[in-house]
């Protein structure tokens, strides 16, 4: 069964109540798949999922480590079945990279460009690359330690890009992971600057840790609606998912950002959009109790699609209304 439900606590939000990719999916070695981003194209819905593989729980737990991780390519009819490529089609591994993962696809000028997080000798940067086929990549840009989880606007705005994105501030921000919502602009795409704060992750009311990005920004009359994970951390939780111990929570939030000056939050839910509720939410996956959205898209049916992944272990789906997500914004000032 893989019908639409309501879950009770997600006030306007319709959870699928199957994931809608799994490691089954998958014809190559696959353990983990999850924080995949999402777009159109004319021949229908596509995905690039973040794959990791060659380590089991069993294995996990006795000591083993992931074999690597690489981007998966799936393509969709409807954006719910999903057909997995047979091969994965790109991964960073160099002397310098070991990994590239959680891409958010952003179409713009014609071409589609990828966000991606990847790790490095010397920190985790935010790189950017940019294919016309989906299996054929070039990188456009890389930044500079430690950075991640950025998203691109689908279009210039002042006559410049724009992205989000997440530095990690360890050693000048007091307190455990405090971590906020950057923006900067570029006239390239490549080199990136006038970089401000758009959201600190004291500003939101249930994160008591770090706050990141999620997905695309959609345009809507009202501003642009953005996606972004938060945190809250609990040191009495205890085991949940593969590691000893793992207690972070990781719910959806949600705000309208100024169409002028992206910089500037218009409007924010003050209550997550989604918590984890389900049974494949809290249970059974890497690190469980996590909801990571790297997707968001229209249907052409008034609806907004959320892909988010939980437990960083299969990517899910959960749809609202766009009137309401925009209302959610506004209410709560
Ligand atoms: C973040 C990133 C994501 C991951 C999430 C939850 O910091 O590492 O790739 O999905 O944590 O574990």
């Amino acid at each position: 069964m893989n019908e639409f439900e309501k879950i009770p606590g997600s006030k306007v939000m319709t959870r699928r109540s199957e994931p809608v990719l799994t490691c089954n999916d998958v014809p190559y070695e696959s353990n983990l798949t999850f924080n995949a981003g999402i777009t159109r194209d004319d021949k229908g819905y596509v995905m690039l999922f973040r794959n990791d593989y060659g380590c089991t729980q069993p294995e996990w737990e006795a000591g083993k480590r992931f074999k690597g991780t690489n981007i998966g390519l799936a393509r969709s009819d409807d954006g719910i079945k999903w057909t997995v490529f047979e091969k994965p089609v790109f991964a960073l591994k160099s002397d310098e990279f070991d990994r590239a993962y959680d891409p958010r696809i952003t179409h713009l000028d014609g071409r589609y460009y990828i966000c991606f997080a990847a790790d490095t000798k010397h920190g985790v940067c935010g790189g950017i690359c940019v294919t016309d086929d989906f299996e054929h990549y070039d990188i456009v840009s890389m930044s500079a330690p430690d950075n991640r989880n950025m998203v691109l606007f689908p279009e210039k705005i002042g006559g410049r890009y724009v992205r989000l994105e997440r530095p990690m501030p360890v050693y000048s921000r007091d307190g455990d992971e405090q971590f906020d919502i950057w923006l900067s602009e570029s006239p390239d795409l490549v080199y990136w600057g006038k970089s401000r704060l758009v959201l600190g992750c004291e500003h939101v009311p249930y994160c008591n840790s770090k706050i990141g990005p999620g997905a695309p920004p959609l345009k809507t009359d009202k501003g642009w609606l953005t996606i972004f994970h938060a945190v809250d951390k609990d040191y009495t939780r205890g085991k949940n998912g593969w590691e000893d111990k793992w207690q972070k929570r990781y719910v959806i939030g949600i705000m309208l950002l100024d169409l002028n000056d992206p910089s500037k939050v218009v409007g924010m839910s003050k209550k997550p959009l989604m918590v984890p509720e389900t049974d494949f939410e809290l249970h059974g996956g890497f690190r469980s109790n996590a909801l990571f959205p790297c997707g968001m898209i229209r249907d052409g049916a008034g609806q907004i699609r959320i892909y988010y992944s939980a437990g960083d272990a299969v990517v899910c789906m959960a749809t609202a209304a766009e009137e309401d997500l925009i209302a959610l914004c506004c209410e709560e000032k």
